[in-house]
């Protein structure tokens, strides 16, 4: 688990995050899906778009952003309690939406990525190893959860 100092950087970082999530979370998508292009299919209401623009444009994806954050944003500040978040998803992840393990790890990479690059001064190296250490909790935990759903994810 993570030492209460690291829960500390994980939440601090966080708050810097959340006025913007909305564009945030858009940004996320669309990284998410230009560089695995793959994840879009998943999605019957996105993968018709495109271009960069088309993306952009979409009012339904930049929603989806900033559900999918407002989301992990709750299960970060559960500070490892988080089974009561993470159950339901897991489950719909893997039994509904069938996402492989694989594709949290990418959405996480990027997470980490446009945090280090929007929020530099306040994401500094114990506070990027904080949060890889917090996804990776939330990671392992899905991960657990596909098991005891059946879903080699
Ligand atoms: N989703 C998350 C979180 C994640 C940071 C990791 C998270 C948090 N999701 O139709 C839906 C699809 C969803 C959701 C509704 C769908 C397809 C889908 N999600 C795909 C993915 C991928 C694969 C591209 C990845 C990496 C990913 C990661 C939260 Fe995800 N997702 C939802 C949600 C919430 C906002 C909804 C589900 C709500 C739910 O399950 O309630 C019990
Ligand atoms: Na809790």
């Amino acid at each position: 688990g993570l030492s209460d100092q690291e829960w500390q950087k994980v939440i601090d970082i966080w708050g810097k995050v959340e006025p913007d999530l909305p564009a945030r979370g858009q940004e996320v998508i669309i990284s998410l899906f230009q560089n695995h292009p793959e994840t879009q299919d998943k999605f019957d209401k996105f993968k018709n778009l495109k271009s960069m623009d088309e993306m952009r444009s979409s009012e339904e994806l930049k929603k989806h952003g900033t559900t999918v954050l407002t989301a992990l944003g709750k299960i970060l500040k559960q500070k490892g309690n988080h089974e009561a978040e993470v159950t339901p998803l897991a489950q719909s992840h893997a039994n509904k939406h069938k996402i492989p393990i694989k594709y949290l790890e990418f959405i996480c990479e990027i997470i980490v990525g446009i945090i280090a690059e929007k929020y530099a001064a306040d994401f500094g190296p114990d506070s990027q190893a904080a949060m890889r250490k917090a996804l990776e909790l939330f990671r392992n935990d899905m991960a657990s959860k596909y098991k005891d759903f059946g879903f080699q994810g």
